[in-house]
């Protein structure tokens, strides 16, 4: 049978794209976060796709999936390990499963300032857990900020552990954080961060713990009336590359993409650093009403945790967590006074 040239073209350009060798358009590699995209963490992404278009000269692209549209941080994680999916950024919290270790940097009241948390995770230290992930199927190509964590609820104002008892609190997924607030009275309920807005609006949960940008971009102030300045967990994002996404890069793609990711690291914090305080004076003025956990107070909750610490130096091995106390002591020492 006789077939038109113009099928032949058609059947030829069908060929080419199935085997991915059309010549035309980059390669998309799907990014998905829980964040909405006016987050920090989405306007960062949105950086981190300009620079990655540009580094690699156009053969990349990013495409920015948020609000949880591709799943929550624990399936995420999960596609990229299937190859289902190409990047994410999770909270570090959420990789605890594949390395007990990340849940170190959430140790409660542990990093004191954003200054010590670039310095440990940027490091030698960081830069150690990050060396695990290829054998779970995950490149971690940089620590982004997620931020120092406060309290917000629907019940009353929270100002020491005699408040904390029964108040419903959504918690990360992240045994060590559960049982910390377990341990504090809380009744602590982990859930994905994309339920979590519903869940306080139908009072499954009367609370949740983010950093301040997030509960504004997040719009938790519509059902939550107390916010507790805590700073009780510092939090920080992984920007990750599902394995089989990477490796199907060639050495130019994979270098502009790790160089795009420390750059874009760098604007990440200075964003979500200058929100800080824009994000506080948002909410003041929307009605919550702040009050604040001292340092004192902050110690004395550490003390009613250490049981639970103990036990998770020992799973994550004490030789992780010892060196990360080494290294905040040194920090510590170099910047007194
Ligand atoms: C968004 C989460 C969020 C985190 C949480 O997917 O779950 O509370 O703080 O930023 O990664």
């Amino acid at each position: 049978m006789q077939t038109s040239p113009w099928f032949r073209l058609a059947a030829a350009l069908c060929l080419a794209a199935s085997c991915g060798i059309a010549a035309a358009g980059p390669r998309v590699l799907r990014l998905g976060i829980g964040l909405p995209a006016a987050s920090v963490q989405g306007q960062a992404v949105q950086d981190f796709a300009e620079r990655v278009a540009r580094y690699s000269g156009g053969s990349l692209a990013i495409e920015l999936h948020a609000g949880g549209q591709l799943g929550n941080d624990l399936s995420m994680v999960g596609a990229l390990r299937a190859g289902t999916l190409e990047m994410s950024c999770p909270d570090s919290a959420t990789l605890a499963g594949l390395e007990p270790g990340f849940s170190a940097i959430n140790y409660p009241f542990t990093f004191f300032s954003e200054t010590e948390a670039d310095a440990v995770l940027d490091g030698s230290w960081g830069k150690q857990l990050l060396s695990r992930l290829p054998a779970h199927q995950l490149l971690g190509l940089a620590y982004w900020e997620n931020g120092f964590r406060h309290l917000t609820n629907s019940r009353r104002p929270l100002l020491g552990v005699a408040d904390f008892a029964g108040v419903r609190m959504r918690t990360m997924q992240n045994p060590m954080l559960v049982e910390s607030f377990r341990k504090l009275g809380f009744d602590a309920v982990p859930m994905p961060f994309p339920q979590v807005y519903d869940a306080l609006r139908e009072q499954r949960v009367d609370g949740q713990e983010n950093p301040l940008p997030t509960i504004v971009a997040s719009r938790f102030y519509e059902v939550q009336r107390y916010l507790t300045l805590s700073r009780h967990v510092y939090s920080a994002h992984v920007l990750l590359v599902g394995k089989k996404a990477w490796d199907a890069l060639d050495a130019a793609q994979q270098t502009a993409l790790q160089r795009a990711a420390g750059e874009s690291r760098d604007f990440e914090r200075r964003l979500s650093r200058d929100s800080n305080e824009r994000a506080l004076a948002e909410l003041k003025q929307r009605g919550m009403q702040v009050t604040v956990i001292a340092r004192p107070d902050a110690e004395r909750i550490r003390n009613r945790l250490r049981d639970v610490l103990e036990k998770y130096h020992h799973e994550i091995g004490p030789a992780l967590v010892i060196e990360m106390y080494v290294q905040l002591g040194r920090l510590r020492m170099a910047s007194a006074p």
